[in-house]
C-alpha cells in the first residue's frame, strides 16, 4: 500500500514536476501549519475569531507576495511555489488562505504592478513582513458580480480626492492598516486608491453571523467624505481591468488552495475508512466506500495536474482569464464535493469538529461564490468558446 497515498496523494508522481526548492517550500509550509494553524482552528472558527498574531508569522515564513521581487520584500519565487504555499495554506484551512492571497494577490499585486515607485517603497516591505494587513475592496452592497456598476467614487478637490461610498464582504477588513479600494472618478473611470486606517471619515465594521471562513474576518469598508492624498492613487493603470488582473492571480491561487482542502478531507477519510469496523469489517472494504474513495483521488489528481499546467503558464505569462477560470471552478467544485462524500464516510462523527470536514465544506461554500462565483466562471468559460458574453 502505497504511503503517499494519505497525507499528499500524488497518484501520477506529479513530485517529478517539482523542484527540490519547490518541495521545500512545500514541507516547510506544511510544517508551519501543522504547528500553527491545525491544533488551533477549530477553537478559532468555533469561537469567529480572527487569530491576528498569525500575520507577522506567516511574514516571516514569506507566504505573502511569494512572486513580488526580492527588493520589495516579496519572495521572487515562481507560480508553482506560490501555489504549494496556498495548497499547504489551506490545507489547514480556507479562511487562513484567504488572509495570504488577499495580502498577496489583491494587496501587494496592485501597489507592484501598478503603484508608483514611492508606494512600492512605502508599502509593500511592511506587507511582505506582516507588519501591516491590507484589504481589497471592489464589491458593493449592490455590485457584486457586476463590479462595473460600482457607485463608489471620488472628486479632484485640487490638493486631494475626496471618497464617498462603501464596500462589503471585504476580507481582512476588520484589521486591515491599508486597503486597496477600487472607485470610480468625475468621469466614471474605475481607479486603485490606497486608503489608510486612521483617515477621517473612514469605517471598516465587521460581518457578523458568518457560517463560512469563521476564522477569516470580513467587513464593510465605509467612506463618508475621506480626504486621500493624491498620492495615494495608484498610477499604472485605470479600468476594470486593473482589478480584473489581480483577481487572476488570486483566482489562480485558489485553483491551488482548494486541492489542499480536499486533500486533507480525502485523508481523514482514508483513515477512517480503514479505521472504523462495521459488519466485522472496516467500512474502506466495502464497495461503496471504496467508490467514494477512488472518485476522490481521481479529481485531487486531475486537479492537480489543471493546476500545475496552469503554474506554468502563470509563469510564462501566457495564462488567459478563461483558463484561470477553469481551474478554480473545477478545483473548487471538486473539493466540495470530496468534502461532502468524506463526511459521509465519517458517518454521525463526521459533523463534529474533531473532523476537518464540516468546516471545510462551510468554507468551501464562500470560495465557490468569492474571487466570481461558479456560474460567473462558466460564462467566462462560455463567452471565450462562442465569442457571446453572456453576463449581460
Ligand atoms: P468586460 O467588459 O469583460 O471587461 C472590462 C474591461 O476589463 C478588461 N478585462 C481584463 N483586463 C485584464 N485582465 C483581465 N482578466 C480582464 N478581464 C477583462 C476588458 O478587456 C475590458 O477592458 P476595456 O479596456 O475594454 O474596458 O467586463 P464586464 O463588466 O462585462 O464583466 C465581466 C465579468 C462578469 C467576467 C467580471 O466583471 C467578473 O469577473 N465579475 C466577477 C467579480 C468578482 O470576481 N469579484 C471578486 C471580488 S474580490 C473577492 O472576491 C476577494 S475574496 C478574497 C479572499 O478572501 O480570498
Ligand atoms: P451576486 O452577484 O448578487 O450573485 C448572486 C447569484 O446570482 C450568484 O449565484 C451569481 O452567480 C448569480 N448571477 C449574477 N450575475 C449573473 C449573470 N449575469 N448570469 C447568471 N447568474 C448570475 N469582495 C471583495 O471585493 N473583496 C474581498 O476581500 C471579498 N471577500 C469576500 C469574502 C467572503 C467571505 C465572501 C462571501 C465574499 C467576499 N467578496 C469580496 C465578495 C465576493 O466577491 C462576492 O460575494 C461575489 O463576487 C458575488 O457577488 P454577490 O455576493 O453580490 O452575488
Amino acid at each position: 500500500m502505497k504511503q503517499d497515498l494519505f497525507e499528499s496523494p500524488d497518484f501520477y508522481n506529479l513530485d517529478d514536476l517539482l523542484t527540490e526548492e519547490h518541495k521545500l517550500i512545500r514541507t516547510s509550509i506544511r510544517d508551519f501549519v501543522k504547528k500553527e494553524i491545525s491544533p488551533y482552528i477549530e477553537d478559532w472558527c468555533q469561537q469567529a475569531s480572527f487569530p491576528k498574531e498569525i500575520v507577522p508569522k506567516f511574514g516571516e515564513m514569506g507566504v505573502f507576495g511569494p512572486t513580488i521581487p526580492q527588493e520589495y520584500g516579496g519572495g521572487g519565487m515562481d507560480y508553482i511555489s506560490y501555489g504549494l504555499i496556498m495548497q499547504e495554506i489551506e490545507r489547514g484551512d480556507s479562511g487562513m488562505r484567504s488572509t495570504a492571497s488577499v495580502q498577496g494577490s489583491l494587496v501587494m499585486y496592485p501597489i507592484y504592478t501598478f503603484g508608483s515607485e514611492e508606494q512600492k517603497r512605502k508599502y509593500l516591505p511592511k506587507l511582505a513582513s506582516g507588519e501591516m494587513l491590507g484589504c481589497f475592496g471592489l464589491t458593493e452592497p449592490d455590485y457584486g458580480s457586476n463590479p462595473a456598476g460600482m457607485v463608489t467614487n471620488f472628486k479632484d478637490m485640487g490638493d486631494h480626492y475626496l471618497l464617498n461610498g462603501a464596500k462589503m464582504w471585504i476580507s481582512n477588513a476588520p484589521y486591515a492598516d491599508i486597503a486597496v479600494v477600487w472607485a470610480k472618478n468625475e468621469e466614471g473611470r474605475i481607479h486603485g486608491l490606497i486608503v489608510e486606517r486612521g483617515m477621517e471619515g473612514f469605517s471598516t465594521p465587521e460581518t457578523k453571523g458568518k457560517w463560512s471562513l469563521r476564522a477569516s474576518a470580513t467587513g464593510e469598508l465605509v467612506f463618508d467624505n475621506v480626504k486621500v492624498p493624491k498620492e495615494n492613487l495608484l498610477p499604472g493603470k485605470s479600468g476594470l481591468g486593473a482589478p480584473l488582473m489581480c483577481l487572476d492571480s488570486a483566482r489562480y491561487g485558489i485553483a491551488w488552495g482548494a486541492i489542499g482542502a480536499a486533500m486533507d478531507c480525502y485523508d481523514s477519510a482514508r483513515r477512517y475508512a480503514l479505521e472504523r469496523i462495521q459488519f466485522d469489517k472496516p467500512i474502506g472494504a466495502f464497495q461503496l466506500t471504496q467508490k467514494k474513495l477512488a472518485e476522490m483521488l481521481t479529481e485531487i489528481t486531475k486537479a492537480q495536474l489543471l493546476a500545475w499546467k496552469l503554474g506554468k503558464m502563470m509563469d510564462a505569462g501566457t495564462a488567459t482569464t478563461a483558463q484561470i477560470s477553469m481551474a478554480k471552478r473545477n478545483n473548487v467544485e471538486i473539493a466540495l464535493n470530496i468534502c461532502r462524500e468524506a463526511r459521509q464516510i465519517h458517518g454521525g462523527m463526521g459533523i463534529t469538529g474533531e473532523y476537518p470536514m464540516m468546516r471545510h465544506m462551510a468554507n468551501l461554500e464562500s470560495v465557490i461564490t468569492y474571487e466570481g462565483t461558479h456560474d460567473i466562471h462558466l460564462l467566462i468559460l462560455g463567452h471565450e468558446i462562442t465569442g457571446i458574453p453572456a453576463f449581460k
